[in-house]
C-alpha cells in the first residue's frame, strides 16, 4: 500500500502550484508542474527525515560521512517517486491532471556533478546506504556548472556550459543557519605560553562562506532518509566602496572574487591530474566546511571530541578530499587543544580511503608552494605528519632510501596525496579484486608489507533498482514473474532464480522480444533527437564511457575498419548486420582523445554513406553521453565493449549495467570483468587479449608494435587507412604515429592495441557466430542477468559496512 492515495497526491501537487507559483493546473507550464512535484516529494522525504533522523540521533550509532568531489546524480523525480513507492500513483495523478508523466520526467536536467565512474558510484552508494538504513551523509560542492554538454560540430567535440540549476535546484534546500567559514591565505603567527606550548594564530586570511544546499535522499521501501550536502560558496562581504577608505577594499574584492569562482564549475578532467590552484581551493573549501560541520554536530551531541572516531567514519572517494586529514588535525590541535598524539589517534581511526585508479598521471601531487601560500596552517601540519612518517619509514626499512623515497609524503617539493592517505587512513581499498591486488603488489607494495591488514577490497556495484528495474520495466516484470515477486529489489541475489528458466523457450522468447522492443524505443529516441535512423535488425554493439586511451575506443575503431575492409573486398559475403554505437566525452584539454572522437565521426560518415554497408554496417557516435542517455541505452544494448588494457581499468561499472540488462560482454580480464568472468565462466562472456601479468611481461621484454604492422597485412592496411583518413579531408597521421612511433613522451602504442588486435577480432567473430544461434544467445543473456546480483551496490555497501565501517545494516 502506497503511503499516499492518488487523490492526496493530486491535492498536494495542486496546493504547491497555487502557493508557490500562483497557478492553477490549467495555466501551469510543465516546468511549474515539475517543480511542484519535486516540492511535494521533498516534503514527504523531509517528514520521513524528521522521524528517522531523531532515532539515529538517540541511538548514537556510528555515522558514515561519504566525501566526494563528484556526485553524478542524474535525474531525481522518477527515482524518488520509485523509492517512495509512489511512482505509479504519481504517474496516474499527473495523467489525470493532463500532463504526460514521461514528458515531465524528461524535462528534468541531469545533475551532472561528476565526470564518470567515480561520481556515478557515489550516487549509487548514497541510494544503497539509505536503503540499508545506514545513517550516512554525502558531501560535495554545489557546482553551478556540471560536466559540460557535448555538441558534435563538423565531427569535433565542442563544449557548452551545463547550467543545471534553473530546474535542478528544485531538490535543494538551503540551510543558511548551518553556514561555515573557510579561511585561505594569510600567515601563521606563533604564541608560546608560559608552559612552552605553542598556540598558532592564523592572521590576514581571506574568508569564504560555505552554505549548505541539502538534497534529501530517499531509500527504497524505508522511511530512513539521508542527505547529500552540497556546499555553495559565498562572499562574507558585499563589495562596498566604503571599505576603500579603510584600506580594506582589496581584501573585500579578493574575498568576493574567490567566493564567486570556487563553486563555479566542475573540473572536467577524468583520470588526469593538473595542479591548478583553483582545484586546490575547491578541495580545501569542501573539506574544511564538511569537517567543521561534522565537528559542530558532534560537539552539540557529546560535548567532547574524545569519542569522535567511535561515532564517525569519514570515507574519502579517491584522494580528492585528502585534506580532511590535516584539517581534522588542525581542529583537534588548535581549537580543542589536544596533544599531537591524541589528535593523531582520533584522525587515524576516523578516515578511510578508496583508491579508484592506478594510472600514474592521475595521482595527485600538489606543489608544496601552492599549499604553503594558500593554506599556511595546513602546510605546517602536513610537514609534521610527513616528518614523523619519514622517521617511521627510515626505522622500519632500516634506511633503505629506495623505499623511503617512494613512500614519502613530501618529496621533491611536492605533497603526494595517496601516500598521505596510506599513512593516515585506517583502511585503504581498491574497487575490484584485481585492482586491489595491484594496489598491494605494486602501487602500495611497501606499505602493504608494513601493515597488510590495512588493505581491503570492495568490488564496486551499481544501483540495480535504477539500472535494471526502473529503466527496463519489461525486464523487471519478467524477472519478478520468474523469481516470484519483487524480492530481488531488496535481495539482489534473488535474481539468480531466473536461471532455472534457461531452457524455458517461452521465457527466452520473451527475453528476446523485450530486447527487440527496447532497441526500437531507443532507435525512435535517437531518430527524434538527431535524425539518425538506427538499423534495429542489426546487433547493437556499444561502447560508452569517458574517452581515454587506456579504455581503447581506438581498438574498437581498428576492428570496425577491418570489418569494413572485408565487406569492401567481398560485398556479397555473408554478413551479420552490426550497428556500432559510441558515446564518450573527452576532457577538453586531452587532444588525442578529442582526435579519436573526430576519427569515429569521420569513419561513421564514410561507412553510413557507403552503399556497400547499407543494412549491414553502421557506426554512430551518440552526442552528449550522460546518465539519462545511459538509462535509455543500456536496455537496448546487446554487446558490451569492455576492452581496456588489462591492469588499467580499476573496476568499471558500466560493464555491470550492461550485464544486468542482458548484454553480452566482449572484454579483457581487467577490473571487475575478472569477477564477471568468475560468475559466468568462459561460456558466457567473450574474453580476449593479454592478461595484466602478460601486459607487464610484454612491456618488460620490450614491446615493438611496428612488428605487428610489418607482419600482419590486416593491421597494416587499417593503419594506413587511418593515416589517410576517410574522405572528409581530415588525416589521422597523429593517431597512426602514436601507435607506431609514439609521441609526446609516451611510448609507441602504450596501451597495446596491436598486440590484442587479432585476439579482439576473434572474440568478435565468436560473438557474431553465437548471435546467429538465437536460442544460445538468449540463454547466455539470461544467465548474465541471473548472475548479476553480486554487482548490486547493496552488496558493495554491505561489504563496506562490515569490513571497513563496522556499522550494522538492515537486511
Ligand atoms: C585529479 C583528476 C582525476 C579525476 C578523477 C583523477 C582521477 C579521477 C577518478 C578517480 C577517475 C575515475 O572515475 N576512476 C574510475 O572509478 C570508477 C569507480 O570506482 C571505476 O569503476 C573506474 O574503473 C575508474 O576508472
Amino acid at each position: 500500500m502506497a503511503e499516499y492515495t492518488k487523490a492526496q497526491l493530486t491535492e498536494m501537487i495542486v496546493g504547491k502550484l497555487r502557493r508557490n507559483f500562483g497557478r492553477d493546473v490549467d495555466d501551469a507550464t510543465p516546468n511549474h508542474m515539475f517543480k511542484a512535484c519535486a516540492l511535494v516529494l521533498r516534503d514527504i522525504m523531509s517528514s520521513h527525515q524528521m522521524e528517522t533522523g531523531n532515532q539515529v540521533w538517540e541511538g548514537q550509532q556510528r555515522q558514515v560521512h561519504y566525501l566526494s568531489l563528484e556526485f553524478l546524480m542524474g535525474r531525481s523525480l522518477e527515482k524518488n517517486a520509485y523509492n517512495l513507492g509512489l511512482l505509479d500513483t504519481l504517474k496516474d495523478a499527473l495523467e489525470d491532471l493532463g500532463f504526460s508523466a514521461s514528458d515531465l520526467f524528461e524535462k528534468e536536467p541531469d545533475a551532472g556533478l561528476g565526470n564518470g565512474g567515480l561520481g556515478r558510484l557515489a550516487a549509487c552508494y548514497l541510494d544503497s546506504m539509505t536503503t540499508l538504513e545506514i545513517p550516512a551523509t554525502g558531501y560535495t560542492i554545489c557546482y553551478e556548472l556540471g560536466i559540460f554538454k557535448q555538441k558534435i560540430v563538423d565531427g569535433k567535440q565542442v563544449e557548452q556550459a551545463d547550467n543545471w540549476l534553473g530546474l535542478g535546484d528544485a531538490w535543494l534546500i538551503p540551510k543558511v543557519d548551518e553556514t561555515e567559514e573557510v579561511r585561505f591565505g594569510g600567515k601563521v603567527v606563533d604564541h608560546w605560553d608560559e608552559r612552552g606550548v605553542n598556540h598558532p594564530e592564523h592572521v590576514g586570511y581571506t574568508t569564504v562562506l560555505a552554505i549548505p544546499r541539502d538534497m534529501e535522499i530517499a531509500g527504497y521501501k524505508t522511511r530512513h532518509t539521508n542527505t547529500l550536502r552540497l556546499w555553495d560558496a559565498k562572499s562574507p562581504v558585499p563589495v562596498d566602496m566604503s571599505y576603500y577608505s579603510r584600506g580594506e577594499y582589496l581584501k573585500a574584492v579578493e574575498q568576493q572574487a574567490m567566493a564567486e569562482v570556487i563553486a563555479k564549475v566542475l573540473y572536467p578532467d577524468d583520470n588526469h591530474y593538473e595542479g591548478k590552484s583553483l582545484r586546490l581551493k575547491q578541495q580545501y573549501f569542501f573539506v574544511s566546511a564538511t569537517v567543521q560541520s561534522i565537528v559542530r554536530q558532534h560537539r552539540a551531541q557529546y560535548g567532547t571530541l574524545r569519542n569522535f572516531h567511535e561515532k564517525h567514519v569519514i570515507q574519502i572517494n579517491d584522494t580528492h578530499p585528502t585534506l580532511v586529514i590535516p584539517e581534522l588535525m588542525r581542529i583537534l590541535l588548535d581549537v580543542e587543544g589536544y596533544s599531537w598524539n591524541d589528535a593523531w589517534n582520533i584522525v587515524t581511526h576516523t578516515v578511510a580511503y578508496t583508491n579508484h585508479t592506478v594510472l600514474a598521471e592521475a595521482l595527485e601531487r600538489w606543489p608544496q608552494g601552492l599549499i604553503e601560500n594558500l593554506l599556511p596552517r595546513i602546510w605546517q601540519i602536513l610537514k609534521e605528519i610527513a616528518a614523523r612518517y619519514q622517521r617511521t619509514l627510515e626505522q622500519h626499512f632500516h634506511g633503505d632510501q629506495s623505499k623511503v623515497s617512494k613512500m614519502a609524503i613530501i618529496w621533491n617539493g611536492e605533497v603526494r596525496m595517496a601516500n598521505l592517505c596510506v599513512c593516515a587512513c585506517y583502511a585503504v581499498n581498491g574497487v575490484s579484486a584485481l585492482h586491489s591486488e595491484i594496489l598491494k603488489q605494486d602501487v602500495f607494495h611497501d606499505a602493504y608489507t608494513m601493515r597488510p591488514e590495512q588493505f581491503k577490497n570492495v568490488t564496486n556495484g551499481v544501483d540495480h533498482r535504477r539500472w535494471l528495474s526502473q529503466i527496463n520495466p519489461k525486464l523487471d516484470a519478467l524477472v519478478k514473474e520468474c523469481t516470484g515477486g519483487d524480492d530481488y529489489l531488496l535481495h539482489p541475489e534473488a535474481i539468480r532464480g531466473l536461471e532455472k528458466y534457461k531452457d524455458d523457450q517461452s521465457v527466452l522468447s520473451q527475453l528476446e522480444a523485450i530486447k527487440k522492443e527496447n532497441k526500437r524505443r531507443f532507435a525512435a529516441y535517437v531518430a527524434r533527437e538527431s535524425g539518425v535512423v538506427l538499423n534495429t535488425d542489426a546487433v547493437f554493439d556499444v561502447q560508452v564511457k569517458r574517452l581515454h586511451e587506456y579504455k581503447r575506443q581506438l581498438l574498437n575503431v581498428l576492428h570496425i575498419i577491418h570489418l569494413y575492409n572485408q565487406l569492401r573486398d567481398n560485398p556479397n559475403m555473408e554478413f551479420t548486420p552490426q550497428t556500432f554505437l559510441f558515446g564518450a566525452k573527452a576532457a577538453p584539454g586531452y587532444h588525442v582523445a578529442k582526435k579519436i572522437i573526430q576519427l569515429i565521426n569521420s569513419l561513421s560518415a564514410q561507412i553510413n554513406a557507403d552503399p556497400i554497408c547499407k543494412d549491414k554496417l553502421q557506426v554512430v557516435f551518440l552526442e552528449n553521453y550522460r546518465v539519462s542517455l545511459a538509462e535509455k541505452l543500456m536496455p537496448a544494448s546487446e554487446i558490451s565493449e569492455q576492452i581496456s588494457t588489462a591492469g588499467k581499468e580499476a573496476s568499471g561499472t558500466g560493464n555491470m549495467k550492461f550485464m544486468m540488462n542482458g548484454a553480452l560482454t566482449i572484454g579483457t580480464l581487467d577490473g571487475a570483468n575478472v569477477e564477471m568472468h568468475q560468475q559466468l565462466g568462459d561460456e558466457n562472456i567473450f574474453l580476449f587479449g593479454l592478461t595484466a601479468d602478460q601486459v607487464v611481461q610484454l612491456k618488460n621484454q620490450g614491446y615493438i608494435p611496428a612488428n605487428y604492422y610489418n607482419s600482419n597485412p590486416a593491421i597494416k592496411r587499417v593503419l594506413d587507412q587511418i593515416r589517410a583518413g576517410f574522405g572528409d579531408g581530415v588525416d589521422y597521421n597523429d593517431i597512426a604515429d602514436r601507435l607506431l612511433i609514439g609521441a609526446g613522451g609516451s611510448p609507441a602504442d602504450e596501451y597495446l592495441l596491436l598486440a590484442d588486435f587479432d585476439s579482439y577480432c576473434q572474440a568478435h567473430r565468436r560473438a557474431i557466430e553465437t548471435y546467429a544461434d538465437r536460442k544460445l544467445w538468449n540463454q547466455m543473456s539470461l544467465i548474465n542477468i541471473a548472475r548479476s546480483g553480486i554487482f548490486a551496490a547493496d552488496r558493495s555497501i554491505r561489504d563496506y559496512a562490515s569490513d571497513i565501517w563496522h556499522v550494522p545494516t538492515r537486511l
